[in-house]
């Protein structure tokens, strides 16, 4: 990418694609084109072509998706597969008929079989059954990866796919029924801290494994790959650490300074018992990460602090 190349953020608002402009913008950046989804609806395949054909990005980062936690997943299983599908079947076509000169498309650990092998390397896309409580959203995404290979195949479009790990930062979602668990427990224990409750409930067993990655990280690396990276297939991105929930639940209690005791609520589900990224291919190309997570997370509550949200 040079400076003065047009830059399509998809999802500008969320919290990856504003990362990811806080990066390019760091990077001398300045070029970069975006629209809240109220200006454009990427479901709508005419006004899609429209802006592509307006606008005419050199580069284009897809992070716009319709994102939830493990309820918001479960729960609108229609809306996560449709819209998902939608978004990116429209973007990355409109992106090959007007000529963009590359594209990154971002996908999620969730693509993966639920009893894959661990840590998940990227050859163990489609061998086994998926988790079922993501199902849908893992679909739609596997179809983005199959999208971009397809049209590098048929049409030689340098069109490439990022899987991150799970993801918190700047600009996530705070909703208790549709956020993930990071932001959410932050909530909890924030809120149980100010009213001087003396529980905060976790969900499901606490004994699942998960790996997190701040945003800027993950931001980093799609500028990283965007400019280091052209091939089928997709590179894993995350730090290749994880912890069980119960384990992030006790660094978020000290991180806030909450002093009540943590329960469990056993009828919300656990999902995939764990999905633990192999990144040994992108720390081969040179990248690792920066933000360890509980520094992340301190990161995190103290802008939310200083904001004095909630
Ligand atoms: O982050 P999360 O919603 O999604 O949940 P997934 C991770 C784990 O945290 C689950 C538990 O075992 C939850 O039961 N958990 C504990 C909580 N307390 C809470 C809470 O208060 N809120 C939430 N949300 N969880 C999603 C996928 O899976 O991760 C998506 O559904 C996507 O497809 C995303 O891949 C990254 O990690 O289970």
């Amino acid at each position: 990418m040079n400076p003065d190349d047009k830059i399509y953020v998809a999802g500008h608002r969320g919290m990856v694609g504003s990362a990811i402009v806080r990066r390019l913008r760091a990077g001398g950046f300045e070029n970069i084109v975006s629209r809240t989804s109220r200006e454009l609806d990427l479901r709508d395949q005419r006004a899609v072509d429209q802006f592509f054909a307006a606008e005419k990005p050199d580069y284009v980062f897809l992070a716009a998706a319709k994102v939830g936690g493990i309820l918001a997943n479960n729960t609108y299983r229609g809306q996560f597969l449709y819209d998902n599908l939608m978004i990116e079947a429209n973007v990355i076509e409109a992106a090959r008929v007007h000529g963009v000169t590359k594209l990154q498309f971002l996908g999620s650990s969730c693509i993966y079989p639920k009893m894959a092998p661990q840590p998940l390397t990227e050859d163990a896309l489609l061998t086994g059954p998926l988790e079922s409580t993501n199902e849908p959203y893992a679909i739609a995404k596997i179809t983005g990866i199959k999208l971009c290979d397809a049209y590098r195949s048929q049409y030689g479009c340098d069109f490439i796919s990022v899987m991150p790990t799970n993801l918190y930062g700047p600009n996530d979602n705070y909703d208790l029924q549709s956020s993930h668990v990071l932001p959410a427990l932050i909530r909890k224990f924030h809120e149980a801290k100010k009213e001087g409750s003396d529980e905060v409930v976790m969900w499901g067993t606490g004994s699942p494994q998960r790996e997190f990655l701040h945003a800027d990280d993950l931001a980093d690396a799609c500028v990283f790959l965007m400019e280091n990276f052209s091939d089928y297939g997709f590179v894993n991105v995350g730090t290749g650490e994880d912890l069980s929930i119960r384990s992030l639940a006790e660094t978020i209690k000290d991180v806030v300074g909450y002093e009540g005791k943590i329960t469990q609520d056993l009828s919300k589900p656990d999902g995939t018992p764990r999905k633990l990224m192999n990144v040994d291919k992108l720390h081969g190309m040179g990248w690792k990460h920066d933000i360890e997570l509980r520094e992340g997370i301190e990161r995190v509550y103290a802008d939310l602090v200083e904001q004095d949200w909630y």
